[in-house]
């Protein structure tokens, strides 16, 4: 199981000490989401949290990148050292290009899909992903209801990831019953917010061994 902590939903006024107790509790990527009020009606983290981040840990950085022709930032969030770099076809014409510019510069590809996106839309882009990433909200705020209708295309998914070889991901509202019932159906990762780890009681370490356990 990748376990993946949506920064956007940590402490802002500890970003460090979060990204510390979050990479001892054994998360395994950081998940880190960039809006421009205009693919979504919302703004994300800005490039100083992601350089905060990413300066604090060695484990792997990724960008949710949820913003209208995002070729025109890979470079940037190359060089400030993401991991993986998710975008959505969407919002860019030439979406097969950015996902070739993304391996270029020798990061990992990430395609992201909004909820009403079928797999028969980006069928042919999908031997060019390392990571397939499905929202299961509509993109743009934390704290939203999983949309259940998502689930067939989860599944497909998951069967289309073992030809091509990527890892299916899934994003919004994942609650800890849904990273059980996700990842026996072989859904490699999980991105963790409000319903899952920001704002509980327990702590990040106790909360993650009982995602790991589970
Ligand atoms: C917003 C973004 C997501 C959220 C995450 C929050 O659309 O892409 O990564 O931050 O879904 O999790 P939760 O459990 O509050 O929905
Ligand atoms: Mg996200």
């Amino acid at each position: 199981k990748l376990l993946c902590p949506s920064m956007m939903c940590a402490d802002f006024g500890h970003l460090e000490k979060e990204t510390r107790i979050l990479e001892q509790a054994g998360v395994d990527i950081f998940h880190m989401d960039f809006m421009d009020g205009s693919f979504v009606p919302n703004f994300g983290m800005g490039l100083q949290d992601f350089e905060f981040v990413r300066k604090t840990t060695e484990k792997l950085v990724d960008v949710h990148l949820m913003i209208q022709n995002p070729s025109r930032y890979i470079e940037l969030f190359a060089n400030l050292g993401a991991d993986i770099i998710y975008v959505h076809p969407e919002a860019d014409q030439q979406i097969a290009r950015t996902l070739d510019t993304i391996k270029n510069y020798g990061k990992k590809v990430g395609l992201a899909l909004n909820p009403a996106t079928s797999i028969s839309m980006v069928e042919e882009l999908l031997p060019l992903a390392d990571y397939v990433m499905v929202m299961t909200v509509n993109p743009g705020f934390s704290g939203q209801s999983y949309l259940e209708y998502v689930q067939p295309k989860i599944e497909k998914l998951v069967d289309l990831g073992k030809k091509f070889h990527f890892h299916v991901m899934v994003d919004g509202a994942i609650s800890p019953d849904k990273v059980q019932l996700l990842s026996r159906k072989g859904v490699a990762g999980f991105i963790l917010g409000t319903s899952t780890i920001f704002g509980k009681e327990e702590a990040y370490a106790t909360i993650i061994e009982k995602l790991r356990n589970h």
